[in-house]
């Protein structure tokens, strides 16, 4: 199946994606596979652009039209629309099948929507596997679209080579930004529905929160202030000429490498993380830890001793 889904079979790339989105074992497999197929000089590899911001900033829209950019430049896509919170992906996926639907007939782009089933360590660990199958498939670059609100969803809105957070014009949406956590994730900033009134004061809070934070980002680089209209495409060149400038920054400046080495650490972590939680979970649910949890809650037994029975 993962033989057929990266040779450019989409309904067997579908369901190895689903594989991976159910979690457990065969997703664990899907894993272990998919960094044996490479090509003669190395491993595919996609570059990941996270598209985030409050629900209804324009993302999905935006992301269609970011789309276009890139087939007009004769290259695959791939985007992967993350609905951390919710179980069903019924409702989402209709929404980015409309949004997107320009280029639902074409064979080089490929949209996907992905949300967590509750299972060992969520979408924070199904998102980089699924990217890594799309990365194997051939795809140039792969969107993630993300809504950037939550602390889980902002630290996987975080997880990409470049990440893009979309405001809306409109007194308080950059303070809404800041303190969401998405000051610190930004490579770029895009005031999206330029069109309505207040686009150039959101551009301004944002450039002054950025004077203020006094970061100047990675290497140097300081994340631009960008305007766009998503609905009609207006200066969505631009933002795409900003993703290509940061790419290029990051590759001559060495940035990228150590933040896929950095991601690669965190993904490590989440997962092990997960495996220890498991293994706390299993082993607090049997008669013997329900024993040690009354002694606990009688006062006759401290919590820090009941953990060292339950592990002894
Ligand atoms: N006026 C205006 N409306 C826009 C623009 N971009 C998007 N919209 C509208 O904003 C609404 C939300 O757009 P989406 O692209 O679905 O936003 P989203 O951020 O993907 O939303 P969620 O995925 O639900 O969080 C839609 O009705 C769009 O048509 C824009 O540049 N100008
Ligand atoms: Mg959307």
């Amino acid at each position: 199946l993962l033989g057929d889904a990266l040779a450019g079979d989409r309904a067997a790339l579908a369901r190895v994606l689903s594989l991976v989105e159910r979690g457990g074992e065969p997703a664990r497999q899907v894993g272990a596979q998919v960094g044996l197929h490479r090509d003669a000089d190395g491993p595919r590899r996609g570059y990941t652009v996270g598209i985030t911001g409050a629900p209804g900033a324009g993302k999905s829209t935006l992301t269609n039209a970011l789309i276009g950019e890139i087939r007009g430049h004769g290259q695959r896509v791939a985007v992967l629309a993350l609905d951390p919170s919710s179980p069903f992906t019924g409702g989402a996926l209709l929404g980015d099948r409309v949004r997107m639907g320009d280029h639902a007939l074409d064979d080089d782009v490929f949209i996907r929507s992905m949300a967590t089933r509750g299972h060992l360590g969520g979408l924070a660990v199904a998102a980089p596997e699924a990217v890594r199958v799309l990365s194997a498939a051939g795809f140039d670059w792969i969107l993630v679209e993300t809504v950037g609100v939550g602390q889980v969803e902002v630290e996987v809105a975080g997880q990409t080579d470049t990440t893009m957070v979309v405001v809306n014009p409109g007194w308080g949406d950059a303070v809404q930004a800041a303190k969401a956590g998405l000051m610190e994730i930004a490579d770029l900033f895009v005031v999206n529905k330029a069109d309505r009134p207040g686009a150039a004061e959101a551009q301004r809070d944002l450039e002054r929160m950025l004077d203020l934070s006094g970061t100047t980002g990675e290497g140097g680089w300081r994340p631009p202030v960008l305007l766009a209209v998503a609905t009609t495409g207006d200066h969505v060149d631009a933002v795409w000429t900003a993703v290509g400038a940061h790419r290029a920054h990051q590759e001559e400046s060495g940035g990228l490498v150590e933040r896929r080495r950095r991601r690669a650490a965190e993904e490590i972590t989440r997962l092990l993380a997960a495996r220890l939680l498991n293994d706390a979970r299993r082993l607090t649910s049997g008669p013997e830890a329900a024993k040690l949890a009354e002694a606990v809650a009688d006062g006759k037994l401290d919590p820090w001793t009941a953990v060292d029975d339950l592990l002894g």
